[in-house]
């Protein structure tokens, strides 16, 4: 609870602040978009992470706001961004479960879009599997409303939250981001790389983008690629760095 007050009180200030990661396609050799990921530094103590602080946020009440100050922070990036606003990058920002089936989220959005210029079709919303299948049809619903407004949407943490495979056949998703945790291991785990081929063989049978989260060897490209999927994001490409530094070429070495 004391570390909610003092996210509260860094709401305002610079204290939390975004950083960006790039995604790349492995095949054009090219960015193709850019994660928001929020980061916090107290006034004392070290670095949190949103891992540790948005189930607080959640928890404390504090969620909804917090997650309009981070579309703030969007718009800010994107006024000192032009080249990123008119490059052809998406900006993928994380949605919370609350966020998610709020009411005024869709407004909040649309204010952004049209505050920044931002084409809907760049701007992608990630949402976790275990946030949508918590309660299926509240966000089908609420995808449905979020895609009216001609945005991305994307499942982030793939494979962890038990879906229902009819589920996500109804939902009105763009993209399925493969969680890093099956990443990891693909080169040692023959499971893991079951799972991956099973997941990217749905995409595409569904239609969806595939993007492969945590990618650190070069040897998880090649399995990835093997397996059809070209999209990936992880240190391998690129650290999550200060929204000023993020190029919008990939450097090319590797
Ligand atoms: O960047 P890092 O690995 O610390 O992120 C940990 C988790 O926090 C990730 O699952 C990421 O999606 C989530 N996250 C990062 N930024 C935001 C944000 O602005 N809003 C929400 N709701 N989650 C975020
Ligand atoms: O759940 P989500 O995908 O939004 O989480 C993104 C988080 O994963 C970011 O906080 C980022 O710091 C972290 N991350 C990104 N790339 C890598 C990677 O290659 N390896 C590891 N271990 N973490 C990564
Ligand atoms: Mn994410
Ligand atoms: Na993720």
């Amino acid at each position: 609870l004391q570390m909610a007050q003092l996210l509260r009180q860094d709401m305002e200030g610079e204290r939390l602040y975004l950083m960006l990661q790039a995604q790349v396609d492995i095949e054009g050799g090219r960015h193709v978009a850019a994660e928001a990921l929020l980061r916090w530094a107290p006034a004392s103590g070290p670095e949190i992470g949103p891992a540790e602080f948005i189930p607080v946020a959640e928890e404390s009440g504090l969620m909804l706001s917090l997650g309009r100050h981070v579309l703030q922070l969007v718009a800010r990036l994107l006024s000192e961004r032009r080249d990123l606003l008119e490059s052809e990058l998406r900006l993928a920002i994380n949605v919370s479960p609350q966020q998610l089936v709020d009411a005024r989220f869709p407004e909040d959005v649309q204010r952004l879009l049209r505050e920044t210029g931002l084409p809907p079709p760049r701007l992608e919303l990630e949402i976790t599997e275990s946030a949508l299948m918590g309660s299926p049809e509240e966000s089908r619903r609420a995808l449905l409303q979020l895609k009216s407004l001609g945005v991305r949407l994307a499942v982030d943490d793939f494979g962890t939250g038990y879906s229902s495979l009819s589920h996500l056949k109804h939902f009105p998703v763009d993209a399925v981001k493969i969680d890093r945790s099956f990443v990891q291991d693909l080169d040692r785990n023959a499971g893991d790389r079951a799972l991956v081929r099973a997941i990217i063989a749905m995409a595409a049978s569904l239609g969806l983008e595939c993007v492969a989260e945590g990618v650190e060897t070069e040897s998880q490209v090649q399995l990835l690629r093997e397996m059809g999927c070209h999209l990936m994001q992880g240190y391998l490409f690129a650290h999550p760095m200060p929204y000023n530094e993020m190029p919008l070429w990939p450097s090319l070495r590797r």
